[in-house]
């Protein structure tokens, strides 16, 4: 039997705790597929590629027949060279008293630096999925730099908040959260998020008949799901890294393959003006992917009048932040 072709997959922040996470699930088949062998091209910063041999020697350790190289470097145009997937996972963390602009300005530079790199060197249909935060708008500033790849190949992560919505609701109905449905992030990864539970089903029927408290769905259920992260840090002292892995590895996965009949997912995208979102800001709607891998951004979906006052104050916040980094946009 002829064997495929090897795909090449960068990660940044590879030893960071999502890179952890990310790095064996990649390795072991269970993102692209059993019969799909990878090279691994790990990149950190200086200071972080020590703990990164550590992590290449327990890769190495795991014996995963699917990969063919592991490369470890700080260099972007080796990291990113030739690569098929690109996830921008390394970022610096939010320091204590940091604003969210202070935080969108430090981390500015780094996308700037690795859409240029990915520009260079990776191939010209690498697909880049961003998860290192504000990852909206740190999708938006690589992709700038990055003329010569496709704006629509870069995305940036809101299934985390997907994920984190269906299992909210799943609980609160006692159904499985498989059989929650069309569940999509509107807007910014951001507590300004909009998880829309209008249009959701389960098991094919209107979510809002299933879940009749409506005051929990309009309230509790969406400010869960906008604080989650925070919760998680104030339970664990530490943010959400292996459900953050796993967000990934779905994001990935399901752009890479036609959409279940029926489903959405939540995708972070260039806006086109669908539903008066300003175009060409990086904003999360409900998505599709075709047979060619290709996602659209779903029509029609009926939003009511609170929806749609939700979306937009998530699209306003995306301006601000472009706003703020409107020096570095090329
Ligand atoms: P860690 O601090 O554990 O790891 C980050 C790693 O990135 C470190 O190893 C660091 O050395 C490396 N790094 C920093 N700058 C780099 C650069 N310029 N090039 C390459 N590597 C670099 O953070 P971790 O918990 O892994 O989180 C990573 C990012 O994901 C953070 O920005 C975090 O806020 C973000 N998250 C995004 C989520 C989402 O849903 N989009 C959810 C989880 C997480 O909060």
């Amino acid at each position: 039997m002829s064997q495929k072709s090897p795909i090449k997959i960068a990660v940044t922040g590879a030893a960071g705790n999502i890179g952890y996470s990310l790095l064996f699930p990649i390795a072991s088949g269970q993102v692209f597929g059993a019969d799909q062998p990878v090279e691994l091209q790990l990149i950190e910063i200086p200071q972080g590629l020590q703990s990164l041999e550590g992590v290449k020697m327990e890769l190495l350790d795991s014996a995963f027949s699917l990969v063919n190289s592991i490369t470890c470097t700080s260099d972007g145009d080796e990291g990113f060279g030739d690569v098929d997937y690109a996830f921008l996972v390394g970022s610096k963390p939010r320091g204590p008293g940091m604003e969210r602009a202070d935080l969108i300005r430090e981390n500015g530079p780094i996308f700037v630096g690795q859409g240029q790199a990915i520009d260079r060197s990776a191939k010209e249909n690498v697909k880049v999925i961003v998860v290192g935060n504000p990852c909206n708008t740190n999708c938006l500033i690589a992709q700038h730099q990055a003329k010569r790849v496709n704006p629509r190949n870069f995305t940036a992560m809101t299934r985390l908040d997907q994920n984190r919505a269906k299992a909210q609701l799943a609980v609160k109905s006692g159904a499985a959260v498989k059989d929650i449905s069309r569940l999509a992030i509107w807007g910014n990864h951001s507590p300004t998020m909009y998880p829309d539970f209008e249009n959701a089903l389960i098991n094919g029927k209107a979510l809002t008949e299933v879940i009749t408290d409506s005051e929990w769905l309009s309230e509790s259920f969406i400010k869960t799901v906008q604080q989650r992260g925070k919760a998680i840090i104030g339970a664990r002292g530490k943010s959400s890294a292996a459900s953050a892995a796993w967000a990934a590895i779905d994001h990935a996965a399901d752009w890479s393959r036609p959409t279940a009949a029926g489903e959405w997912v939540s995708m972070a995208v260039t806006s086109d003006g669908s539903y008066g979102i300003p175009k060409d800001i990086i904003y999360s709607f409900p998505c599709t992917v075709d047979e060619q891998g290709e996602y659209h951004i779903v029509p029609d979906v009926a939003l009511s009048a609170a929806a749609k006052e939700k979306a937009m104050k998530s699209a306003e916040e995306l301006l601000a932040e472009r706003d703020a980094v409107k020096g570095i946009l090329s």
